[in-house]
């Protein structure tokens, strides 16, 4: 969970274990009746109460280690040991394949917190001063965060305080006012000191605010389920707008939640001049109704009046014959999609409405691409094309392809950007379809509502041949 793999699992292996200037704590020994039993311990520390605290020394050595570290290396003499620095590359190289990759460079799944932080990264080109909270986000920030300076990682490591990062960032620009601060903070943590946007908004103190938003004490989730068989408690947690939030106090902002999306409002968040609050989310709406014939309306209604903007909308038949589905999708916080979905189940005639995060969904948009016969079949090697963006050629004319292919945004927008040198004609995209990870299936529920209200016969409507007319968004 913490740390590197190699390192973590070697610590039991080695012969000699040198620790300068550290406590020994659960985040860096895990179970401490199995931590490096077989290994003698060299401590360096200034502090003489960290001696012997947590693992028993077998040289302890008290004092600034700017002095006696020097004293350590002078007896030391220097041997090399390929095969033991090999086994660190080769856990290295497992690491990076099972976690690092997946991590920064994902493919299909949603945002990952590794990615937001690598563009970070390149956008800063590693001068930002990085302050970080407490949580996952606090990991995979000083674990994927470059600096080429020291005095750019701000974490709260040892106490680990949650609440950290807004008013640490805030002193880190005052005592750095020439560079770049950016806070990366989680939904818990930002809501203890969210107080200091008063501070910045008094002082004009320009940090950047990156709210790494899972909806979710993140960490003690994680604990609750790598060490108490998923039996959550007290982990879900809900936001406010950050965003209205931050303009409360006249801090510029914005929330979201592609990854085509994410370049351009790190951008904007770093070019801005100011402070400005950035954060990374969205839900997906599930309605179910019996008959939609007007229905579409009404709900659009609800979003409208809101000023909601709706980023996409998908209408189909569900699995129960009779029984239609809308999947909706906004960028909103959750007090308020909770509100929305209310209001829906309460003003239009709906089955059931759902609200789901993006982890909490499988989802896919279709989209088509029209090319110049010509063009694909002479300079592109069209099946290569095809495998590598799971792709298939639906039409082929004389005069155009069509190519479908179906994923999430930034893999349908890849394929534009392949087939653009080669004169894409067309091109379209479909709204959002999505199916809830952990529901049985609408139709057990609809055995229950049964049980409760039995339906009466479907009569049929006058308006069901002209649905193209009436059923107009
Ligand atoms: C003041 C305080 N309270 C509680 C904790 C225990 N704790 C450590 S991490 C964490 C969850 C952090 O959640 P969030 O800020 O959303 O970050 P995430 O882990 O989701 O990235 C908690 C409750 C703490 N470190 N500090
Ligand atoms: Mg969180």
């Amino acid at each position: 969970m913490h740390g590197n793999y190699g390192p973590n699992v070697l610590t039991n292996e080695c012969d000699v274990l040198i620790a300068i200037g550290m406590r020994f704590d659960d985040r860096v020994t895990g179970r401490l009746d199995k931590y490096a039993k077989q290994a003698k311990v060299i401590h360096l520390d200034i502090d003489p109460s960290e001696i012997d605290k947590n693992v028993k020394t077998t040289v302890p050595v008290w004092g600034d280690c700017k002095e006696t570290l020097p004293m350590l290396t002078e007896l030391v003499e220097q041997k090399v040991y390929p095969q033991w620095l090999q086994k660190f590359r080769e856990y290295q190289k497992e690491e990076e394949e099972t976690c690092i990759n997946p991590e920064l460079n994902p493919t299909t799944e949603q945002l990952t917190m590794g990615e937001v932080i690598k563009l970070v990264n390149e956008l800063t080109k590693g001068d930002a001063i990085i302050v970080t909270d407490v949580g996952q986000h606090q990991m995979v920030a000083c674990r994927y965060a470059k600096f080429n300076s020291t005095k750019s990682n701000v974490t709260s490591g040892g106490l680990g305080t949650m609440g950290f990062a807004l008013p640490a960032a805030i002193g880190a620009k005052y005592g750095a006012p020439d560079r770049t601060v950016v806070a990366v903070i989680g939904d818990g943590g930002f809501q203890m000191t969210l107080q200091e946007l008063g501070t910045i908004m008094q002082f004009g103190a320009e940090v950047k605010i990156l709210i790494l938003n899972n909806q979710f004490l993140g960490m003690v989730r994680q604990w609750q389920q790598l060490f108490n068989d998923k039996r959550y408690s007290f982990v879900n947690i809900q936001s406010p707008n950050y965003v209205q939030l931050a303009k409360a106090y006249n801090i510029d902002g914005q929330s979201i939640s592609e990854r085509a999306d994410l370049k351009s409002a790190l951008k904007t968040m770093l070019d801005h001049k100011g402070s400005y609050l950035l954060e990374v989310m969205e839900y997906t709406i599930t309605v179910y109704t019996e008959n939609h014939i007007g229905l579409l309306n009404r709900i659009a209604i609800i979003f409208s009046r809101r000023k909601i903007n709706i980023e996409s909308l998908n209408t189909s038949p569900s699995e129960v014959p009779g029984i239609h589905r809308f999947n909706i999708v906004i960028q909103e916080t959750e007090e308020v999609v909770r509100k929305l979905v209310r209001q829906v189940e309460k003003q239009v005639e709906v089955l059931k409405a759902y609200f789901n995060t993006n982890e909490e969904i499988v989802w896919q948009e279709l989209a088509l691409y029209k090319v110049p016969t010509d063009e694909v079949a002479e300079k592109v090697k069209v099946e290569r094309l095809l495998r590598e963006h799971g792709a298939r050629a639906v039409v082929i004319r004389k005069d155009y392809t069509i190519f479908e292919t179906s994923g999430h945004r930034e893999e349908t927008d890849k394929l534009v950007e392949v087939l653009e040198p080669y004169g894409l004609i067309e091109f379209v995209r479909s709204a959002r379809v999505a199916i809830i990870k952990d529901s049985s299936g609408f139709h057990e529920k609809l055995k229950e509502f049964e049980a409760l209200r039995p339906g009466t016969e479907i009569v049929e409507n006058e308006f069901l041949n002209k649905q193209d007319e009436v059923f107009t968004m």
